[in-house]
């Protein structure tokens, strides 16, 4: 994927850096897979998404609701905490300020906790959760996204390592208290900012 022809896309800003590889990390041109546990087999008829905990009202979407909702692109790098780096990625799907349309966020909300498959969870302070190149994605280098990389629906947050970025997502909580996630509470730092090196905590 190449920057130039992403003219309607949103661009990560960290793609703009002159240098795009964080410190003690090196660059690959494959795609490893990586996740704790085995490849959840997802069936978008039975899918549900919820957005619940801290909201005036919870809401759940089927798939074809979830679908429906206008789809934004984000070029962005990707950072493994592992240490490899992909960049030029391209994501199609839905932005996470679109869930603000969707319900009413109580004022006393400061946190999303993301909630996946096999009772997988990430942590994410909602400034992270809400910038403009996080999303919702369901098509990846305009494929939809596959199963392995956590496809029907996974969350991609370009700013922080790549473990905050949950595959098979299943729905939002947002909470007034923090709640350390899966890799999180296994020796990941809470908030994971790759130019910082917040590797492990
Ligand atoms: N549901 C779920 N999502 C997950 C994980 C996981 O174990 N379960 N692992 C995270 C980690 S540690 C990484 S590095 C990325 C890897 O995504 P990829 O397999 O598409 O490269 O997924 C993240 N999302
Ligand atoms: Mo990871």
């Amino acid at each position: 994927m190449d920057k130039q022809n992403q003219s309607d896309a949103i661009i990560s800003p960290d793609t703009e850096r002159k240098v795009r590889i964080p410190p003690g990390q090196h660059e690959v041109h494959n795609f490893p897979v990586l996740h704790y546990g085995s490849v959840p087999n997802v069936d978008t008829s039975k899918w549900t998404f919820r957005i619940f905990g801290m909201v005036e009202k919870e809401r759940t979407l089927t798939y074809a609701e979830f679908a429906s909702l206008p789809q934004i692109k984000v070029f962005s790098d990707i950072h493994c905490v592992t240490t490899w780096s992909r960049l030029n990625n391209l994501w199609e799907g839905v932005s996470t300020n679109a869930l603000k349309e969707l319900v009413s966020i109580k004022a006393d909300a400061e946190f999303a906790i993301i909630h996946a498959e096999h009772g997988f969870t990430a942590n994410i302070p909602l400034a992270d959760f809400f910038e403009k190149d996080v999303l919702f994605a369901t098509s990846f280098n305009r494929q939809p996204l596959t199963a392995e990389h956590g496809g029907p629906v996974r969350l991609v947050v370009p700013r922080l390592y790549f473990w905050k970025s949950a595959k098979w997502v299943t729905g939002v909580e947002f909470t007034e208290d923090d709640k350390a996630g899966f890799w999180e509470s296994n020796g990941y730092h809470n908030h994971g900012d790759p130019w910082k090196e917040e590797r492990f905590s």
